[in-house]
């Protein structure tokens, strides 16, 4: 109650006294204004409940979640498509840490976010005298974000957010946690003097230009190339240099892989993409050109089996401390990828062979093989209806509509969702990313939804919306056009496990059998759907798009589809082990 008075008093005060001083909570909502934010997601509590409404009444958007993890999310998704932070704001102690494991897979990620918690006053925290909600959270975001701040006095709010704004977006993105103590939300301060302590951050992410030195290393490694290859990972799909890119791979004529976010960053049916020959390609090229994307696990850190014979590589990336991470990198380019890019296409309108047919002709070949197989199997029926069958039928129909966002999270309904459902535009496509985690569905669908305006359709296996799902509450609450797909196949995986005592638990992979998900959206006023054949799910999701609505649809998938762990079995040793 204390903090609706607060507020009201505040909006009520005679002019003459509300001109000459203003507070914290009005100057956080005026430095993100200032800075062309326009959206907040999160949840309320003590302290930050006033600052929502504030933020709504100074026009600002605020969506409400019911778990901070999925407002972290969506902050998160929302700066991976616009190139501005993502905002998410949450209550002390246990709000901030909901929080903070979206803050620490925005970082991880690449995403720049500001994930913003209210806290307890230091005297009381550093005292460890058990205060409401106490934690030193200042400290315990540090580790897992890329800057993390406290603002202690009203007048230096300018400051901290054009820090944490500047600290997420330049060089390479990622979360940064900005600490606002209840005491400095409600501190008061010279109205004149506040406006003069607000920073309008100019240029917040510097384009970085790459040596002239570096890109002539780069050329002459690629003409020295008998089979090259370029992979577009999400920091190319990030960099919004979209033209730029598509014009060094179509003049330079070297085929090219997406990562699974940097898919229609080109259009997959772009003819030099080498999506269906990938492990050909990977094993076969001799000099590959990384556009934003890390030698990882998701590219087996660059070496073994994979990558065939040794290989050399040029790198085009932001951080200078990324090179040699895994192997060495023969060409490093360090740059903005929008102004390396360019350098490059320069350099290769001065003169540039393309591949040999050999080359080419040979990845074509290794296409047309994959693809006309991968035919077969997408058109095999089976009854209960598979991951193939059943992703056959999203894939048609998203094909009509390229402008959909798709959000992806699962085992097999990942892998397999990855590379059936082609992607014609950049930045549509947002999934479980480096880390593979659970539980992005719901939180990335309603940050695309809410960014872009256009509709979302979520593939999700079941195990990984059920990490997300109460926020079906949240998408029909804001009237969101999310169409989830609940790839129901009984359990993590799949549903076919048994307790192997014979006990009376279920295996540690198994659900309740023939949940009925499309069930929970009506609870909330959504459309829900049950699908158990290709044709039914065809026909729900048409209708489902067309509506605009919040939907659900449960597509019945044979549980003893799918496999443990996806396509991630070589990282599963112990599973392996014990099924021999
Ligand atoms: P993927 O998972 O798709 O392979 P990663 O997240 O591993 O992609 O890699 C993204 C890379 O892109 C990071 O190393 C990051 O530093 C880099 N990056 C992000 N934005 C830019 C940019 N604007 N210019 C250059 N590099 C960037
Ligand atoms: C935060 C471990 C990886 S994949 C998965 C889990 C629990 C779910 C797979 O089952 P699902 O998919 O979604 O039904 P499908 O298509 O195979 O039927 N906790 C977190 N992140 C991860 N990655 C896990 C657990 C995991």
């Amino acid at each position: 109650m204390a903090e609706v008075v607060g507020i009201i008093e505040q909006q009520t005060a005679p002019a003459e006294e509300t001109q000459r001083t203003t507070d914290g909570f009005h100057l956080v909502i005026d430095a993100l204004k200032l800075n062309d934010i326009d959206t907040i997601f999160g949840l309320v509590g003590i302290p930050i409940t006033d600052l929502a409404r504030l933020a709504q009444a100074e026009g600002m958007r605020f969506i409400g979640f019911r778990h901070e993890q999925h407002a972290g999310n969506a902050a998160a998704i929302a700066g991976y498509m616009t190139q501005k932070p993502g905002i998410c704001l949450t209550v002390s102690a246990p709000g901030f840490l909901n929080g903070l494991t979206a803050l620490a897979n925005a970082t991880t990620n690449c995403f720049p976010m500001i994930l913003i918690s209210g806290s307890s006053e230091r005297e009381i925290v550093d005292l460890q005298q058990g205060d409401y909600e106490e934690m030193d959270q200042l400290n315990a975001a540090k580790p897992y974000a890329k800057a993390a701040y406290r603002v202690l006095h009203a007048e230096d709010i300018g400051v901290g957010v054009a820090r944490a704004i500047r600290a997420a977006v330049s060089g390479r993105p990622g979360g940064v946690y900005l600490d606002l103590p209840a005491k400095l939300l409600a501190q008061t301060i010279d109205a004149v003097m506040a406006q003069q302590s607000l920073i309008k951050v100019v240029d917040a992410a510097p384009r970085q230009l790459p040596s002239p030195a570096s890109v002539k290393r780069a050329i002459d490694l690629l003409k020295g190339a008998k089979r090259p290859l370029i992979l577009l990972g999400k920091g190319a799909a990030y960099a919004q240099a979209d033209a730029e890119i598509r014009a060094f791979v179509e003049k330079s004529g070297i085929p090219y892989l997406p990562m699974s976010m940097a898919k229609g960053l080109l259009p997959d049916t772009h003819p030099q993409s080498a999506s269906a020959a990938r492990s050909f390609v990977l094993a076969e090229a001799d000099v590959v050109v990384l556009v934003g994307a890390r030698l990882n696990w998701l590219l087996s850190h660059g070496k073994g089996k994979t990558w065939g014979a040794p290989k050399q590589f040029v790198q085009i990336d932001i951080s200078p401390t990324e090179i040699d991470s895994n192997v060495a990198i023969a060409a490093p380019v360090v740059g903005d990828i929008g102004s390396c890019v360019t350098a490059l296409v320069a350099a290769i309108d001065e003169g540039f062979t393309k591949p040999s047919v050999e080359w080419t002709g040979a990845i074509t070949e290794r296409k047309s093989k994959n693809l006309a197989k991968m035919a077969a199997t997408l058109e095999k029926n089976p009854s209960p209806m598979n991951f193939h069958s059943a992703l056959r039928a999203i894939r048609d129909v998203l094909k009509t509509r390229p402008d959909i966002n798709v959000v992806n999270e699962g085992a097999n309904t990942l892998d397999y969702a990855r590379s059936i459902i082609d992607m014609y535009e950049p930045r549509k496509r947002f999934d479980s990313g480096t880390w593979g985690i659970m539980g992005i569905g719901m939180g990335f669908a309603i940050g695309a939804a809410v960014t872009s305006g256009k509709p979302v359709v979520a593939i999700e296996g079941d195990s990984a919306f059920g990490f997300s799902g109460m926020e079906l509450e949240t998408i029909c609450r804001y009237d969101l056009p999310v169409c989830t797909i609940v790839f129901n196949n009984n359990g993590v995986y799949r549903g076919t496990d048994v307790n192997p005592t014979g006990g009376k638990d279920v295996a540690p992979t198994v659900f309740v059998k023939n949940a009925r998900y499309d069930k929970m959206i009506e609870a909330f006023g959504g459309v829900g759907f049950h699908a158990t054949t290709p044709e039914e799910l065809t026909a729900a999701l048409l209708e489902a798009i067309a509506s605009g609505k919040p939907t659900l649809i449960n597509a019945v998938i044979d549980e003893a589809a799918g496999t443990e762990s996806g396509r991630l079995t070589n990282l599963n040793p112990q599973s392996a082990a014990m099924k021999k």
